[in-house]
C-alpha cells in the first residue's frame, strides 16, 4: 500500500458558506485545491479511524473525479469503510438518510445545489456530521481555520474504483461499498406516507401530475418512487436523466428557472399537480393547476395537515423556520399550541432542534421543507407529503391553500434577488442600511411605521451557540417585514436578497398578485437601501 504525503500551501478562499464550499469548477481543478479542503475536513475531526464515511453527489461535472480523490484520501487517512452511491450519485436527503441508517461517522456531499453545472460552472463540497445533517458552524469554522494553515495531505496511490458496479472493493485497508443510491431513501419514504392511498389517487384516472427533475439528481429517485412504486404513468417525471451540466439549465425549482413545468401547469388542460426539485434534490416547488404555492405557505399547510399523514399522525413537537421565511407557519404553531423557532438561513441551524425533539417540521422560503426523518431539507418528501394530503382531502391544491388563508389569514410574501452585483457595491448597500438602524424605529413611510430594525442574531436553544449578522430586519407596526441579506451560496460577485412580507386577514384581498399587494413595501425597501442606485440594476434578476 502506497500512501503519499503531499506537501501543499494554503488557499485563502476556502471558507464554507451557507451550505459548504462552492466555487467554479476550474477553481476546484487547481492542483491541491480539493485535496486541501478534504484534508482540512479530516484534520478537524476526531475519532474516525476505522469508521464509516458516506460519499455521494448530485452528478454534476467533476463529481466522479472528486469522488475518486476523496476515496483515496479517506483510505490514506484511516477510515474503515466508505459507502458511495452508484455512479457517484446521492441526493442530499438520500445522503442524510444513508448516514443515519448506517450510523456512519459522517458524510461528504458533492453539490452546488441549485447553481448551474458544467466545466465552467459551479461545484461544491460539504461535510455532514453523524446525525446526517450539515456540519454546524463550529465545525465549518474549524475546517476553514485548518485550511489556512494546511501544509500537507495524505492520499493513497491506487487505481480508480469502479463506481458503476454495485458491491465491495478494497482501497488499501479501506472497504469501498458501492450502494444502490435510491433503495434506502425510497424505503424511508414508504415508512412515512400512505403509499396505498397515493397509489389509488395516481391510478384513478382523475388526477394527473408531473414532476420536473430538471436533469438533476432526483430523476432516478422520482422514477423509482412515482412511476415504479406508486404507479404514475411513465413520463410523469420530466427531464429525469441526470446530466453533468443539467442540460445547460439552472436547476433551481422556482417560477423563473422551472419554466417548462410552469408552462404546463399554467397552460390549457393543465394537470392537477406539478412539482420540481433542484440540483441535489433538497428543494421543491409545488404547483397546482394554474396555482403556485409559496414555500412559506407550503410549510404552513403541511404543518396544519400533518395529522392526515401516517408518519406525523401523532402530531408535531414544534415547527422551525428560517428568519426570512414568512410567519405563516407561526400562526399554525400558535393554533396547535406548539413552539415555533426562528433560525438563521441554512439547514445546519435546524439540526439541534430536530435532534433535541423540539421541532418536527422545518422550512425555508427558498423552496426548502423537511422534517425529523433526515437532517436535510427534502424535495421529494415534500411532494409525497402534498400528495398524501391531496389523496385524503380530495380537494385541489388551490382549494386547500385558499381554505388555509381563510382560516389563518394570508401572509403575502415575495423574495427579490439581485444577482451578480459587484461585491463592494453590495457591501456598501448593507453598510448604509446598517447605519440607519438606530434612526429607523418610529420613522413613518406613508401608512407604515417602523417598529424595530436589527441585525438578526440567533442563540441556539440547545447548545447556546450564538450566530450574529444573519440579515437586517425592518419590522413595521402592522406586522409587515422587510429583510435585507447577502447570499452565502453564490460564486460570482454578491447576491442581494430582499424578502418582503405583509399580513392580509381580509379574504376579499387574498386573490391579489403579491407584487401589487407588496408594492408599498417594495418602494420603502428601495427608499431605505437605495437598491437601484447602489446595484446599478433597474429590477431584480429573479422574483419568487
Ligand atoms: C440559499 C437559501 C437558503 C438555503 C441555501 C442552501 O442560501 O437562501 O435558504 O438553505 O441556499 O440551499 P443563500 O445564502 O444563498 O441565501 V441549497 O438547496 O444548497 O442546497
Ligand atoms: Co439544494
Amino acid at each position: 500500500m502506497n500512501i503519499r504525503t503531499v506537501a501543499t500551501t494554503p488557499f485563502a478562499d476556502q471558507k464554507p458558506g451557507t451550505s459548504g464550499l462552492r466555487k467554479k469548477v476550474p477553481v476546484f481543478q487547481q492542483p491541491h485545491y480539493l485535496e486541501n479542503f478534504v484534508q482540512s475536513i479530516f484534520d478537524s475531526l476526531e475519532g474516525y479511524q476505522g469508521e464509516t464515511l458516506v460519499v455521494g453527489g448530485d452528478g454534476r461535472y467533476y463529481n466522479r473525479q472528486a469522488i475518486q480523490i476523496i476515496l483515496k484520501m479517506a483510505a490514506a487517512n484511516g477510515f474503515g469503510r466508505v459507502l458511495v452511491g452508484q455512479g457517484g450519485i446521492l441526493s442530499t436527503p438520500a445522503a442524510s438518510c444513508v448516514i443515519r441508517k448506517n450510523q456512519a461517522f459522517g458524510g461528504i456531499v458533492l453539490s452546488a445545489s441549485h447553481n448551474p453545472g458544467g466545466p465552467n460552472e459551479d461545484f461544491g463540497i460539504k461535510y455532514n456530521i453523524s446525525n446526517g445533517g450539515p456540519a454546524p458552524e463550529k465545525v465549518t469554522e474549524a475546517i476553514f481555520a485548518r485550511s489556512k494553515k494546511i501544509d500537507q495531505y495524505r492520499i493513497l496511490e491506487a487505481a480508480d474504483v469502479d463506481l458503476d458496479q454495485l458491491g465491495s472493493a478494497k482501497l488499501g485497508d479501506l472497504t469501498v461499498e458501492v450502494i444502490d443510491a435510491v433503495a434506502d431513501y425510497a424505503g424511508l419514504m414508504e415508512s412515512l406516507f400512505d403509499f396505498d392511498r397515493i397509489h389509488q389517487l395516481l391510478v384513478g384516472g382523475q388526477f394527473r401530475m408531473c414532476i420536473d427533475s430538471m436533469h438533476a439528481v432526483t430523476g432516478p429517485y422520482a422514477r423509482a418512487i412515482f412511476e415504479q412504486r406508486l404507479g404514475a404513468p411513465t413520463g410523469t417525471v420530466l427531464n429525469g436523466i441526470p446530466l453533468e451540466d443539467f442540460g445547460g439549465g439552472h436547476p433551481d425549482p422556482n417560477l423563473v428557472y422551472a419554466h417548462d413545468l410552469v408552462q404546463i401547469l399554467f397552460g390549457s388542460n393543465a394537470p392537477d399537480f406539478g412539482a420540481a426539485s433542484d440540483g441535489d434534490g433538497d428543494r421543491n416547488m409545488i404547483l397546482g393547476s394554474k396555482f403556485f404555492v409559496t414555500p412559506s405557505d407550503s410549510l404552513a399547510v403541511l404543518a396544519a395537515n400533518a395529522k392526515l399523514v401516517p408518519g406525523y399522525k401523532a402530531g408535531l413537537a414544534g415547527i422551525a423556520r428560517s428568519m426570512p421565511t414568512s410567519q405563516a407557519a407561526d400562526r399554525v404553531a400558535a393554533k396547535l399550541g406548539i413552539d415555533c423557532y426562528e433560525t438563521p438561513t441554512g439547514w445546519k441551524f435546524f439540526g439541534n432542534l430536530l435532534d433535541a425533539g423540539k421541532a418536527t417540521l422545518c422550512g425555508e422560503e427558498s423552496f426548502g421543507t423537511g422534517s425529523d426523518h433526515v437532517r436535510e431539507k427534502d424535495g421529494l418528501w415534500a411532494v409525497l407529503f402534498w400528495l398524501n394530503i391531496l389523496a385524503v382531502r380530495q380537494e385541489s391544491v388551490k382549494q386547500i391553500v385558499q381554505e388555509h388563508w381563510q382560516q389563518y389569514g394570508r401572509n403575502v410574501y415575495s423574495r427579490h434577488d439581485y444577482e451578480a452585483v459587484d461585491s463592494d457595491r453590495a457591501a456598501t448597500l448593507i453598510k448604509q442600511v446598517n447605519n440607519q438602524m438606530p434612526t429607523l424605529p418610529g420613522k413613518k413611510f406613508g401608512a407604515y411605521e417602523v417598529e424595530y430594525c436589527d441585525d438578526f442574531s440567533y442563540t441556539d436553544p440547545v447548545d447556546g451557540s450564538i450566530s450574529k449578522n444573519q440579515g437586517i430586519r425592518v419590522g413595521f407596526t402592522d406586522g409587515s417585514r422587510i429583510v435585507f441579506r447577502l447570499s452565502g451560496t453564490g460564486t460570482q460577485g454578491a447576491t442581494l436578497r430582499l424578502y418582503l412580507e405583509s399580513y392580509e386577514p381580509n379574504v376579499a384581498k387574498h386573490g391579489l398578485d403579491p407584487q401589487d399587494a407588496l408594492a408599498d413595501l417594495i418602494t420603502i425597501a428601495d427608499e431605505i437601501a437605495q437598491i437601484r442606485e447602489s446595484t446599478g440594476m433597474d429590477r431584480p434578476t429573479v422574483i419568487t
